[in-house]
């Protein structure tokens, strides 16, 4: 049956206003000067907006966790000006082929039980080979039997291997813009951004959950932060997902030394992303270590209602799990329901015994 773009975001409504009155109509033809005006509000009003809408599609005490997993490390041939995982420079990370089968769901187990409820792998590919691509849908069939929701992030996808990641199981599929078209040719030059569209629209049409976002805090302008968010809120259907990353500035890469973000522009950017596609999930992602307990409060303050969560994230490390089980304890905030019953206990038990 073909599921019109309509069709799926009324159920993706429908399925999250249980907390809430009638939500909006989503749009998609936002301006760069509304979003601009947004930007600009006072921060009071802007957060207050962002949290009144958040409230109209989800629990604003719920947070959904993820853990993330490196199948492929390193050695990328990519020349992403954040990223440690390049060849194009010397970041002193240890590169490792795409891990077996086996050792990719032992960790999906430990994410389970440390209670994760999506479980994400990501790999230092410009695109997946055919020679390795077998692999990875054994590893989705293997995660998903675990009763995990899956992701990926394996690059560029053609047509025909989105089929085959949905046919296999995956949920989602996370495909960063990660910045403004026009900045886009300043941050990467082996790759284009209708090439990072074109495996979106593969994604979508492959029937399979978009997980897009972008990077802040690389040295763009705030009409940068405007673009990047204009270009995933008009899209034909938001993403289900949208990771907002904090640049974790890595020592040998061309960002390394960039200036910080003020962390209210941070959250200035979570707070404009939940009220342009109110019924996504918004990830406050990369650089939560870097971020003390107050900005993280003020992020989900915002409309984050997502974490990657565990020892790290790719390649970089992440928050001890207890202090952030510590931090969702003194905010009165409680992790999103996983499908099994195994790993909800572990969820709970975890969670009352944080100090
Ligand atoms: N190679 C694939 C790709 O780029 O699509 C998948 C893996 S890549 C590491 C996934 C995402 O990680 C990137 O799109 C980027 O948003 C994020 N990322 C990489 N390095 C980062 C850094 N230093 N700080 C914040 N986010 C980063
Ligand atoms: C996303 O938007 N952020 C995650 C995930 N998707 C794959 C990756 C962040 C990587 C941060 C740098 C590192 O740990 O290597
Ligand atoms: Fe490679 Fe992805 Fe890193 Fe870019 S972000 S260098 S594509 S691993």
């Amino acid at each position: 049956m073909t599921v019109t773009t309509a069709t799926r975001e009324t159920s993706q409504q429908a399925a999250r206003t249980d907390v809430a009155a009638a939500p909006m109509d989503l749009r998609h033809d936002w301006s760069r000067d509304e979003i601009k005006a947004l930007f600009e509000l006072p921060l009071m009003d802007l957060l207050f907006r962002a949290q009144t809408v958040h409230r109209q599609y989800f629990d604003p005490n719920r947070i959904q966790m993820s853990t993330l997993l490196s199948i492929k490390t390193g050695a990328c041939p990519e020349d992403c000006k954040y990223c440690p995982q390049s060849g194009h420079y010397n970041t002193g990370l240890k590169k490792e082929k795409l891990l077996e089968v086996e050792k990719v769901v032992t960790q999906a187990k430990a994410a389970l039980d440390s209670g994760a409820s999506r479980f994400c792998m990501g790999a230092a590919w410009k695109n997946p080979s055919e020679k390795d691509f077998p692999y990875v849908l054994e590893m989705v069939r293997q995660v998903r039997g675990l009763g995990l929701e899956t992701c990926m992030t394996l690059g560029a996808l053609t047509p025909e291997q989105a089929k085959e990641l949905a046919e296999a199981g995956l949920d989602y599929y996370n495909h960063n813009l990660d910045t403004s078209p026009e900045y886009y040719g300043e941050i990467i030059s082996t790759r284009t951004y209708q090439g990072r569209l074109d495996t979106l629209s593969h994604v979508r049409e492959a029937g399979m959950k978009v997980c897009s976002g972008g990077i802040v805090g690389m040295g763009e302008t705030a009409a940068d932060r405007v673009g990047l968010l204009q270009q995933l809120a008009n899209m034909p259907m938001h993403p289900d997902s949208v990771p907002i990353n904090n640049l974790v500035k890595v020592k040998g890469t061309p960002l390394a030394d960039v200036a910080d973000l003020d962390p209210f522009d941070f959250v200035r950017t979570i707070a404009v992303a939940r009220i342009l596609m109110p019924a996504s999930y918004v990830r406050l992602s990369a650089g939560r270590q870097e971020m003390n307990e107050q900005t993280q409060a003020l992020c989900f303050m915002a409309g984050a209602n997502s974490i990657f969560y565990g020892e790290k994230l790719l390649t970089t490390p992440l928050p001890e799990e207890s202090q952030d089980l510590a931090l969702f304890r003194k905010l009165g905030l409680q992790p999103e329901g996983v499908c099994k019953d195994r790993a909800e206990r572990a969820q709970q038990a975890l969670y009352y015994s944080a100090s």
